[in-house]
C-alpha cells in the first residue's frame, strides 16, 4: 500500500506534488490524517495519553534537534534517526545548521527540574509540525524514543520507497515505569549463543523498554566467559553443550562488546556465575573445586542438581574471588548474580556457609549480590536481592530480611516453558504457558504480603536446554516477552488482556521486519503489515 495510491481524491496528491517542488507554504497546507493516538498499538501501554485526532507530518524535511546538558542526548537522537531511516527510508538530520521555517521538528529537550516521578519518565507532545519529547535524563530520552518509533506506521519493505509522508498520531503522553528492573535472562550455558545473537535480542528488548539482560554464563554443561587467571574454564569447560555440540565462550573482549552494546541501549548486563551447584563444567576444568568426590567428566545432558563446589576449602574462595573480580571489572552495572539454585548435592549448612562467604566477595568487588530465591536461607544482607522463581517461602524470608525481590515465577515467566502440548521447543515441568497466561497475572500481588517497594521488578528467564539457535530462541521468547515488558513497565490499572491482545497482534509487522521467528499463537488475531498500513492511510 502506498500513500499516493490509497488516499482517494486528489488533494493529497496535489499537495504532495507541491511539496516536491519544495515550497514551504504548500507544506503547511498539507492536510494530515486525523489519527487516534488511543488506537495506536503502544507496548508497554503508557501511563496517560490524550488524543487530539490529528497527526505529525514525518517527512524528508523533518529534523531532530536536542537541547540539554547531559552527554549522550545527541547519540539518542542519532539512534532515533537511524531507526527512522531503517523503518521509512527517510534520512533525518540531527541538529542541522540550516532549517526552513515550517519544517517539521522532533525536539529532545532535557528538563532536569520538574516533577518527574522517576528518572525514566518522559512526556511527549505531538502536533502537526512538532514532536516534543521532554525528559529528565538521556535514559528517559531513550525510553521516549521507543514510543516515537512505535508510533511511526509500520509498512512492509517492498513499498517503502513509495512513501513520502508518515503520519504520527497527535496528542500528549505522560509516561514512566512502574518497576525500575525490567529484565529477561538468556542461558548461554546449556547452549551457547553468539555475540550477534545477543545483540539482536538486546535490539528487540530495548524496543519494549526492557532495561536488564541477565546472562546465565555458567552451568554444568558449559563455562562461557573467559577468566584470565583460570584459562581451562573455557578451554575445557567451554568445549561442550547440551546434545554434544561444540559449545563456545565469550572472550572478555566479546563480553565487553555486549556490555557496551547494552549500554548504548540503556540496558544493564547482569552476569551470573551459578554456584555452588550447577558447577560441573568448572570442576572438570579444575578438579580441586569439586565437592562431590565422584568421577568428573564433561556433561551434555539436562539433569540438574548433581554437582557442587567444595564449600569448605579456602582455595575454592580464592578461585571465586578471581572470577568475581575479573567479571566485575568489566561489568559497569551494579549487580553480580551468584546463582545459588538447586544445590541438591550441597549440604544445607555448607550451602549457607558458602552463600555467606560469597556475598562478602561480591561486595568486596563493589557489586550487589543477586541470587535465586534459595539464597534467602543464608544470613544475607538486606542489600542483596533474591530472584523468586519457585519458593514463596524463600521469597517471604527474603522480604523479612529486608531484601528486594525480582519476580520470575516459573509458572508465569519462564520463557522456556512450552506454549502448549504442540510447542516445537521448550519444557513443561512448571506449566504450559500460553500467551494469555503469561500476561494475565499481577507482579504486585502474585506472592501475598510482598510490599510493592520491595519488588525490584520482573524478569523473564529463557533457559536453553531445548533451543540452540536464534530462531528457536525467538520462538520461545516472542511474543511472550512483549507481555512481560508491559507487566513491568505499565501500571496495573492500565493493563488489560483484551486491550493488550490487539496491541500485541499489531507487533507482527515489526517482528516480521526484524526477522523475528515468533510463535504465531492462535490466541492472537495477528495483523499483517499491509492491512495495518491500509487502515492508517484510510483516515
Ligand atoms: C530450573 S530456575 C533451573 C534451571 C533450568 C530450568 C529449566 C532455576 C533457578 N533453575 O537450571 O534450566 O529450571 O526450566
Amino acid at each position: 500500500m502506498n500513500i499516493l495510491k490509497s488516499v482517494s481524491g486528489s488533494v493529497f496528491i496535489l499537495t504532495l506534488l507541491l511539496m516536491v517542488t519544495s515550497c514551504n507554504e504548500a507544506k503547511e497546507e498539507i492536510p494530515m490524517p486525523a489519527l487516534d493516538l488511543n488506537a495506536e498499538n503502544l507496548v508497554p501501554i503508557p501511563t496517560r495519553m490524550i488524543a487530539t485526532q490529528g497527526s505529525f507530518r514525518l517527512d524528508q524535511f523533518t529534523s531532530i534537534i536536542t537541547s540539554g546538558e547531559e552527554d549522550g542526548l545527541g547519540e539518542v537522537a542519532s539512534f532515533l534517526a537511524e531507526k527512522i531511516s531503517g523503518k521509512t527510508g527517510l534520512r533525518l538530520e540531527v541538529n542541522p545548521l540550516n532549517m526552513q521555517e515550517g519544517d517539521p521538528v522532533i525536539l529532545l529537550s532535557q528538563k532536569k527540574e520538574g516533577n518527574w516521578p522517576n528518572n525514566e519518565a518522559y512526556s511527549l507532545s505531538i502536533r502537526q509540525d512538532s514532536i516534543i519529547l521532554e525528559i529528565p535524563t538521556t535514559e528517559a530520552a531513550f525510553r521516549g524514543v521507543q514510543t516515537i518509533r512505535q508510533l511511526i506506521p509500520e509498512i512492509s519493505n517492498d513499498t517503502l520507497a513509495e512513501h513520502s509522508i508518515w503520519p504520527v498520531a497527535s496528542g500528549t503522553i505522560e509516561d514512566h515505569p512502574n518497576f525500575g528492573y525490567r529484565g529477561s535472562m538468556l542461558d548461554v550455558a546449556r547452549h551457547f549463543f553468539s555475540v550477534e545473537d545477543v545483540k539482536k535480542y538486546i535490539d528487540l528488548l530495548a524496543y519494549y523498554k526492557i532495561n536488564v539482560l541477565h546472562l546465565h554464563l555458567t552451568d554444568d554443561q558449559g563455562w562461557r566467559i573467559e577468566i584470565k587467571a583460570w584459562p581451562k574454564l573455557t578451554e575445557v569447560g567451554g568445549s561442550t553443550e547440551v546434545g554434544g555440540e561444540a559449545g563456545g565462550f565469550f572472550t572478555q573482549d566479546d563480553y565487553k562488546e555486549i556490555v557496551a552494546y547494552a549500554a548504548d541501549h540503556y540496558m544493564t548486563i547482569v552476569p551470573e556465575v551459578d554456584m555452588p551447584g550447577h558447577t560441573n563444567a568448572a570442576s572438570v576444568s579444575y578438579p580441586f573445586l569439586d565437592g562431590t568426590g565422584k568421577p568428573l567428566k564433561l556433561y551434555e545432558g539436562t539433569r540438574v542438581g548433581f554437582s557442587t563446589f567444595d564449600t569448605r576449602k579456602d582455595t575454592v574462595y580464592a578461585f571465586i574471588d578471581d572470577v568475581v573480580r575479573e567479571i566485575s571489572a568489566i561489568t559497569p552495572g551494579p549487580y553480580f548474580h551468584i546463582g545459588g539454585d538447586e544445590s541438591h548435592a550441597t549440604k544445607k549448612a555448607d550451602y549457607i556457609y558458602f552463600v555467606n562467604r560469597v556475598e562478602k566477595i561480591v561486595q568486596k568487588h563493589g557489586k550487589q549480590m543477586i541470587g535465586w530465591d534459595e539464597i534467602a536461607q543464608a544470613d544475607v544482607d538486606s542489600t542483596s536481592i533474591a530472584q523468586f522463581w519457585s519458593s514463596e517461602k524463600n521469597a517471604t524470608t527474603a522480604i523479612e530480611k529486608g531484601m528486594k525481590v525480582i519476580l520470575s515465577p516459573a509458572k508465569k515467566t519462564y520463557l522456556d516453558m512450552q506454549y502448549d502440548t504442540l510447542s516445537k521447543h521448550g519444557l513443561h515441568w512448571a506449566a504450559y504457558i500460553p500467551v494469555d497466561t503469561a500476561y494475565v497475572w499481577s507482579p504486585e500481588s502474585y506472592v501475598p504480603d510482598i510490599p510493592k517497594d520491595q519488588i525490584l521488578g520482573v524478569e523473564a528467564p529463557l533457559w536453553s536446554e531445548t533451543i540452540s539457535n536464534i530462531e528457536e530462541l525467538e520462538y520461545l521468547a516472542f511474543p511472550r516477552v512483549i507481555g512481560y515488558a508491559e507487566l513491568s513497565w505499565s501500571l496495573e490499572e492500565n493493563r488489560d488482556w483484551e486491550d493488550f491482545k490487539v496491541r500485541l497482534a499489531n507487533q507482527a509487522p515489526f517482528m516480521e521486519r526484524m526477522n523475528v521467528a515468533f510463535y504465531p499463537s492462535p490466541r492472537i488475531d495477528w495483523v499483517q503489515a499491509e492491512k495495518k498500513s491500509r487502515e492508517i492511510l484510510k483516515d
